[in-house]
């Protein structure tokens, strides 16, 4: 599991990574900080199934505090973009390439608008995150279409004249992009502007074909960051009504990272994606970090968290439609085989059969697959069993 965070140059991108992985980065109040791409490790919640049991699990993948596990997601933040950036404007759009393999995108916005187009500070309000939105949709979308214009004509020669199959060719021509073929099929069906021979093809159907892949399988979520700036709050209205395919989520990337370098420093009691904080260590507070700590207080009061949890969740959970599911090798002990209890915890889209889970685990133990055990019901189930959320799963296979 994988994602990317993009937008515009100096909106708080790698204040928003810092703040997930807790890892040191250069931030700074300048366009194009971020050069080369800093990768890291986050986590999700999900919520653990050793209640639903009564046991003391003993987690391997994850790690389980009160009931909640935390999943851990790999995250990349990339450097900026600008308008034009397909055109080498700014740092260009060829480092979107350390993005190809990620699930989707958190892209964060400048919710305050102290930003202008180009990513220079300006006077809040000045700087318009529904254009920021605009623009770098159009630059993902000219990167993934520059991605297939380049060999467009290799493409119509196979399948005209060799006569392959339009989505598998499409579809390896996209390979690094790892977009599922049921996306290609799904877009080439929908509308009749695709089913005329590639050679037909307008580089405006290109794009319509290329926007609609990309909304279908690299699902965005909106960042709307800055929320700590009462400007926000009348753009985010704005971005709600203007886009409402997306979720728009409030943040403040700098409120959460203050909270987890406090928390981490066992000067507060916070975890994050909570709606308040705690005060520990109060005398290791100078007045300045107290009068910063009082501000982030209110932003929670406002805004109810900062957002930068509900983000990542937002774009596993609702997007991707993520599921969590347990599997264990002895049923009876929920254990694997070296004895920890409910070791693993597997993240699979909603739709996944239980096939899936075994090739998930080990290709061995989908190949050899046999049937499998639904934990909670005692049941026997099937390679086609459509797997739920907080299932545990035991897999018998053939040697
Ligand atoms: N008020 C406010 N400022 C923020 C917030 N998040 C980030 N900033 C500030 O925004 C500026 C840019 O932050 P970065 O994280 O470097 O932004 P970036 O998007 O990674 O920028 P580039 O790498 O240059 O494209 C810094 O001055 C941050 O302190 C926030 O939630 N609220
Ligand atoms: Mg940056």
């Amino acid at each position: 599991m994988i994602s990317g965070i993009i937008g515009k140059t100096n909106v708080g991108k790698s204040t928003f990574f810092s703040a997930l992985t807790l890892l040191s980065v250069k931030i700074s109040n300048v366009p194009f900080t971020t050069i080369e791409p800093n990768k890291g490790v986050t986590n999700i919640r999900v919520r653990c199934v050793c209640r639903d049991f009564s046991v003391k699990d003993n987690p391997m993948n994850s790690l389980c505090i009160n009931g909640i596990r935390w999943v851990p997601i790999e995250i990349i933040d990339v450097a900026g973009l600008v308008p034009g950036a397909h055109k080498g404007k700014g740092l260009g759009n060829k480092f979107l390439d350390d993005l190809r393999q990620v699930d989707g995108f958190i892209h964060v916005v400048d919710a305050a608008g102290s930003t202008d187009i180009s990513g220079n500070p300006c006077e809040i309000g000045k700087g318009d995150p529904v254009e920021d939105i605009k623009f770098v949709e159009n630059e993902i979308t000219m990167w993934i279409f520059q991605i297939l214009k380049k060999d467009w004509d290799k493409l119509v020669k196979r399948v005209l004249q060799v006569k392959e199959d339009p989505v598998s060719v499409l579809y390896e021509r996209l390979a690094g992009l790892m977009i599922d073929k049921k996306f290609i099929t799904s877009v080439l069906k929908g509308d009749a502007i695709f089913e005329k021979n590639l050679d037909k093809w307008s580089d405006q159907d290109i794009l319509e074909f290329v926007n609609r892949l990309r909304r279908i399988s690299k699902p965005m979520v909106i960042a709307a960051n800055k929320i700590d700036i009462p400007k926000a709050e009348e753009n985010i209205e704005r971005l709600r009504n203007t886009f409402k395919e997306y979720s728009i989520i409030p943040c403040s990337a700098e409120a959460e990272l203050l909270l987890r370098l406090a928390a981490k420093k066992g000067i507060i009691n916070y975890m994050p994606g909570d709606s308040t904080f705690e005060i520990i260590r109060g005398e290791a507070l100078t007045d300045k970090q107290r009068n910063a700590l009082m501000k982030v207080r209110d932003v929670l009061m406002s805004w109810g968290s900062t957002g930068v949890q509900q983000a990542i969740e937002t774009l596993y959970r609702k997007e991707l439609k993520m599921i969590a599911v347990f599997p264990v090798e002895n049923a009876t002990k929920l254990t694997d085989h070296k004895g920890n209890v409910l070791p693993d915890v597997i993240l699979l889209q909603e739709g996944s059969t239980a096939i899936d889970l075994a090739y998930k685990i080990h290709s061995d133990l989908g190949k050899n697959f046999i049937f499998a055990i639904n934990v909670k019901t005692g049941q026997r189930i099937g390679e086609n069993y459509i797997l739920k959320d907080g299932d545990v799963i035991k897999i018998v296979a053939g040697k």
